[in-house]
């Protein structure tokens, strides 16, 4: 890669790894540095005048973003999966080509939507508040009873490149699966295409996996939630806002469905206080791709892409406009 220093590049957020060392190698590099993320007015004044941009779920990427950026703002790269951040139309047309994190994390969010699944239904973050709060106890036969998994029905919303690494785990656990694809049935899986009404009626487990659209948006509510089987659960490392959170915590509290695990939230880092009052939720604060390797290989896509506009000024292959490409 040649080096181009006219290039200026603005990282929104500190970044783990080696990520930020070679950005600096390549580009003229001005970095938020920080654990917070830049106010929406911060960011603009930031992106004013640069060639690209790495940018956080949490920054929003719509036209006055865009307008700041202006003639000079070529491409953005978003560190992560989800774009629902990004006015990609919008970006179009300015003439920004905008990236995403695909692949990368699918296998670590699955590992990680398996652990929160499984610390719910056996209890396991209930146990050591159990223990943390000195609760007096005693083993006995009847003691935090759980549910396995083993024999139940896996209920995926959304079989995408995250989806498809779920049901892979799911079967090794003997879970049977079966999905439902609001973008319609997904050629060459082994699972039951159902709709989202027989999904709801059937599965032990509820898992969500969609991208948040409008279409998605509250995609679970009082209704939905009142579909699911008593026993049943739900578990969201998507997007928060694909659940209701209000209906939720009614949902959870009178026992509609038996339990909920939750990485992501519609307002984070605010949690529906609701919820941090149940016993039968467990709560993670949106660590579902935060692995040391994959936060290096997300750098490392994004750096990709911002080399591949900027430097060799072709389109890269995770692009998600790539008609952007020559436009601005
Ligand atoms: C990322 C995510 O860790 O990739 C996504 O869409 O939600 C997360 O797994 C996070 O967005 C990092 O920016």
């Amino acid at each position: 890669m040649t080096a181009d220093t006219g290039n200026r590049v603005v990282v929104t957020r500190r970044i783990p790894g080696s990520t930020i060392a070679r950005l600096d190698a390549a580009f003229d590099l001005d970095v938020h540095d920080s654990e917070d993320p830049l106010e929406h007015q911060a960011l603009l004044e930031r992106v004013r005048g640069s060639a690209g941009v790495l940018t956080m779920v949490s920054d929003r990427v719509d036209g006055s973003f865009l307008d700041a950026g202006g003639d000079t703002l070529r491409v953005v790269s978003n560190y992560a999966v989800g774009f629902d951040n990004i006015d990609v139309p919008s970006a179009t047309e300015h003439g920004v080509v905008v990236t995403n994190t695909p692949d990368v994390l699918s296998q670590a969010t699955a590992e990680f939507t398996l652990g929160l699944l499984l610390s719910l239904v056996r209890r396991v973050a209930e146990g050591d508040r159990v223990l943390r709060r000195a609760t007096p106890w005693k083993w006995s036969p009847t003691w935090m009873i759980g549910q396995g998994l083993f024999g139940g029905t896996l209920g995926i919303v959304g079989l995408g490149r995250i989806g498809r690494e779920v049901a892979r785990l799911a079967v090794a656990f003997g879970m049977d699966v079966i999905y439902a694809n609001l973008s319609g049935e997904v050629r060459d899986v082994p699972y039951r295409s159902v709709t989202l009404d027989e999904l709801l009626a059937t599965a032990d487990v509820v898992s969500l996996h969609c991208p948040l659209t409008d279409d998605t948006h509250h995609l679970i509510g009082a209704a939905e939630l009142a579909a699911m089987k008593p026993g049943a659960v739900l578990v969201n490392t998507s997007r928060g806002a694909v659940v209701d959170e209000p209906a939720l915590a009614h949902a959870l509290r009178d026992r509609v469905i038996a339990g909920a695990a939750l990485d992501v939230f519609e307002r984070e880092p605010e949690v529906q206080p609701e919820l941090l009052e149940l016993e039968n939720v467990v709560l993670t604060p949106h660590l579902g791709s935060g692995t040391d390797a994959i936060r290096e290989a997300m750098g490392e896509l994004c750096l990709g892409a911002l080399s591949a506009v900027l430097v060799e000024g072709r389109c890269p292959a995770n692009a998600l406009n790539p008609e952007a490409m020559g436009r601005g």
